[in-house]
């Protein structure tokens, strides 16, 4: 296959931009900046940048080559769009990706379904994107692959161009292998992964289910954090994302931040303590959790609705999915109970947003909640919690944090909680409420270090230096431990590991 000329491509299911059609038919690009889009965008100018990825649109040519696929520039990035048509997009997206691999990767909080033409679609689609990112490549390239829509696209593209240097990240978690054997397809998504050179995960423990999947269900010997396959050595290792820290920390200093902190607070029935959530509304979030936990508290009567309120912001999702709309009922129920038998008139108990917020909004609602509730069941990391750290300059607030996030093995002084145990929930948040400034800003100093300090520019170098240094035959980077908790969780995984490795286990 001939080279492209690129030597640096991200490949991701969504470009990042949005397209957008006017009402006179003409068609222009909108950029959508998140925090991948941040952490590329200096590897980009550097490099000779593309980004491969879906425009969010459907193409009823059937994704072969329409119109819209044509390639160009925008923001310095050469974007290249992927088509898809509505039937890939509902077999390849909402259905494989969302309905089959997001549930069994994230511990089987819902049932997966399993269903071969589902399987069908991703495995065609993943080879659209294998072939528009071998065709933009230049001999050599580097090429990051992102996420789990994608997880057959490093051994493909190494089938068209072994030439590539090929990294994969995975921004939800990897399962234990108990859960991950159900998967009917589970050797070929194994195949896909270890197509890359490095595969990277947010928390080490993922990184070792994904080796033990390996030995179990493909027979390879792992040692330390790599494995030999084919001839080649593929390493998989932690590389915990993160935010555009300083950009949130000057988010949250503007003047016209603080003046909306002060009309939020106002609004909210000032001097009430505010307690705050913001999800994506999706089942992994724990939503419903925090919602029994402060409804409970509320009917004991330690929490009085006069002296507190609970924002809750849940940003639409994947309402096409029937589980999706069906969680949207149950929380918005809940929350109308919640309300309809403590709020007064003007003041609800629990102040529900079901829309997206302005970043600035964002900035200042972390700014203006004294408790952050982050209560997931299970997460990859979670964004918010580091956002919320991030714009607390003023080092108040209390970060309640669910251990089965990937941001627990770095956010060690936040009141880590397992959101299942309703009581102990209760028992945080009132120690959350109650908790007295000294402790508050002794707490929020330590968060803030680890969050400034790595932020998500410090993620991408770290993982294309270990990428490079890993294909160039050198000693790849180690990945630096951060506190107590998740130094002790790699030594047990080392050692779990060291035992793997010498059992040869299958
Ligand atoms: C996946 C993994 C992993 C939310 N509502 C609004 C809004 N947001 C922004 C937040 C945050 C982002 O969306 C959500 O990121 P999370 O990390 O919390 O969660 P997922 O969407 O599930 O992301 C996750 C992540 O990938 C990265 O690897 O951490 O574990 O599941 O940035 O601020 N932003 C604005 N308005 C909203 O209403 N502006």
């Amino acid at each position: 296959m001939r080279a492209g000329e690129y030597d640096f491509v991200v490949v991701a299911n969504r470009l990042p931009v949005d397209r957008v059609v006017a009402p006179d038919g003409s068609v222009s690009w909108r950029t959508s900046p998140g925090g991948l889009v941040t952490a590329m965008e200096p590897v980009m100018r550097a490099a000779d940048g593309a980004w491969v990825g879906w425009s969010g649109d459907t193409d009823e040519t059937g994704g072969e080559g329409g119109d819209t696929a044509a390639p160009f520039d925008e923001g310095g990035v050469h974007l290249v769009p992927v088509p898809l048509s509505s039937a890939e997009v509902e077999e390849y997206y909402e259905g494989f990706s969302n309905g089959t691999l997001w549930p069994l990767y994230h511990d089987v909080i819902a049932a997966p379904e399993f269903h071969r033409d589902w399987w069908d679609a991703y495995v065609a689609v993943n080879r659209r994107f294998a072939q528009a990112t071998a065709a933009q490549a230049a001999e050599g390239a580097t090429v990051w692959v992102q996420d789990y829509q994608l997880q057959l696209v490093p051994a493909m593209l190494r089938e068209r161009r072994p030439d590539l240097r090929i990294g994969f990240f995975n921004h939800i978690p990897f399962p234990p292998y108990e859960l991950f054997a159900q998967l009917p397809w589970r050797g070929q998504v194994l195949d896909g992964l270890l197509g890359a050179d490095l595969v990277g995960f947010q928390r080490m423990s993922d990184a070792n289910n994904f080796l033990r999947a390996c030995r179990r269900a493909r027979g390879l010997a792992s040692r330390r954090q790599e494995l030999v396959t084919g001839g080649r050595r593929v390493r998989a290792t932690a590389f915990p994302i993160s935010i555009d820290s300083g950009s949130f920390d000057a988010l949250a200093r503007t003047e016209r931040t603080e003046g909306r902190v002060a009309e939020v607070r106002f609004e909210l029935g000032a001097p009430r303590k505010v307690l705050l959530g913001v999800d994506r509304l999706d089942y992994t979030k724990g939503i419903t959790h925090r919602l029994k936990a402060y409804g409970e508290l509320l009917a004991d009567g330690a929490v009085d609705p006069e002296d507190t309120v609970l924002v809750q912001v849940a940003t639409p999702s994947r309402e096409r999915v029937a589980s999706y709309r069906a969680l949207r009922d149950e929380i918005e129920l809940t929350v109308g109970r919640i309300n309809g038998d403590h709020g007064t008139i003007g003041r609800p108990a629990v102040q529900y947003l079901h829309h997206s917020q302005p970043r600035e909004e964002m900035a200042a609602l972390y700014r203006a909640a004294d408790v952050m509730l982050v209560t997931a069941l299970r997460d990859g990391m979670n964004l918010v919690a580091k956002e919320y750290v991030a714009s607390r300059h003023d080092e108040r607030g209390v970060l309640v944090l669910s251990e089965f996030t990937g941001a627990a093995d770095e956010l060690t002084q936040a009141l880590l909680v397992n959101p299942h145990d309703i009581n102990r929930l209760k028992e945080l948040i009132l120690q959350a409420l109650a908790m007295g400034e000294k402790e508050q800003a002794r707490r929020m100093r330590a968060l803030r270090r680890r969050v400034l300090e790595h932020d998500v520019t410090r993620w991408a170098s770290e993982f294309l230096r270990s990428l490079e240094q890993l294909t160039d035959g050198g000693s790849p980077v180690a990945v630096e431990p951060a506190a107590g908790a998740e130094r002790t969780a790699l030594a047990a995984d080392r050692a779990a590991d060291a035992v793997g490795a010498a059992e040869l286990v299958r």
